[in-house]
């Protein structure tokens, strides 16, 4: 399902304006590999959230990782990226429970089946679009760490801001949506709102070079969800670390200290503030079996939901960084 409606219709006047001065001076990343060492996205990002939630009362509370890891390299996990987290800002804080509340009524009015949590839309992907060639392309997100929230499928929430003016003629962002194989054209306005199923394949085009004068900078939230950190703690901390990896800058290389030198460098030179990245030798780092003997007793001890794969994106800071948090539980 998707469905599009104007913020102003769910938050107060004072909270899109705090929301709009907040993105106007939020600070961008660019050319972050995030692991895909030729890939990066083809526009300013960044990603707020640590792994807690909102509660109903606008409290941002329970688990909180400083640091997330995924692999530095695709699909070898001999050398991990170490990312710091960023919290949600008091401006999407205040606005979740009352976006939250309102899919909630939505889906009961139109018999839709949910299972909303309050885990329910703890991380803000953000994408600023500030030349018209800047794009993404088709994809879904749909992984598998995140929960199904609706209709028995992962959902996001997109959020869309021109904070400088709307473009001209109409010509907005050329988002698009595949339904039944076609892709549609779906415009998204000013402090527009739109709810989707994410396990549907959308993408945002670059303008056509006769409209480039008509192009205005935009912005577009999108608000995910992490499953709960009393459930499935590991698909909990995956949620957040992909997204930081991906759209934001790391902090250490982590290897065992058998890479050769070269290799860690070619590394950290991809990242444009390679200055700022240390390499750190851990001997922990060859510890990933030990570690997934731990996890599988904390899911016996304190009834976790099961793991199907430790695949290679699952490294071993990973799966210490959330046995840790867990012992605190037992
Ligand atoms: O800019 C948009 O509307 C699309 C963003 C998007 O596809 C994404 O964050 O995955």
């Amino acid at each position: 399902m998707y469905f599009i409606t104007s913020l102003d219709q769910i938050i107060t006047k004072n909270e899109l304006n705090n929301l709009r001065m907040f993105l106007k001076t939020a600070k961008w990343n660019y050319k972050i590999p995030g692991g895909f060492l030729t890939n990066y996205p083809q526009r300013l990002v960044n990603t707020y959230g640590d792994g807690r939630y909102v509660s109903n009362d606008g409290e941002y509370i329970g688990i909180k990782y400083e640091n997330t890891y995924w692999t530095a390299k695709h699909n070898q996990n001999n050398v991990s990226l170490e990312t710091p987290t960023e919290p949600l800002p008091n401006e999407l804080i205040t606005i979740i429970p009352k976006i939250r509340q309102y899919l909630k009524n939505y889906c009961d009015k139109n018999n839709i089946n949910e299972n909303l949590t309050l885990h329910s839309f703890n991380i803000a992907v953000c994408n600023n679009y500030t030349e018209p060639t800047m794009n993404i392309a088709s994809h879904t997100d749909d992984d598998y760490w995140y929960p199904k929230e609706v209709d028995n499928r992962p959902l996001f929430i997109s959020l869309t801001f021109y904070l400088e003016e709307n473009p001209e003629k109409n010509k907005y962002a050329r988002f698009q949506i595949k339904i039944n194989d076609v892709w549609l054209n779906i415009t998204l306005e000013d402090n527009s709102i739109m709810f989707m199923n994410s396990d549907i394949y959308h993408r945002v085009l670059k303008y056509k070079k006769c409209d480039y004068k008509y192009f205005k900078p935009r912005i577009n939230i999108t608000l995910r969800s992490t499953y709960n950190c009393k459930i499935n703690p590991l698909l909990h901390n995956l949620c957040v670390a992909n997204h930081t990896r991906y759209y934001k800058i790391p902090s250490a290389i982590i290897s065992n200290g058998s890479i050769e030198e070269k290799k860690i460098n070619d590394l950290i030179i991809g990242y444009r503030v390679a200055n700022k990245i240390v390499h750190r030798i851990s001997p922990l780092h060859d510890d990933k079996k030990q570690f997934i003997i731990l996890y599988e007793k904390l899911i016996k001890t304190l009834k976790l939901e099961k793991i199907a794969s430790y695949k290679s994106n699952i490294v071993s800071e990973t799966l210490l960084n959330v046995i840790l948090k867990q012992y605190n539980r037992l």
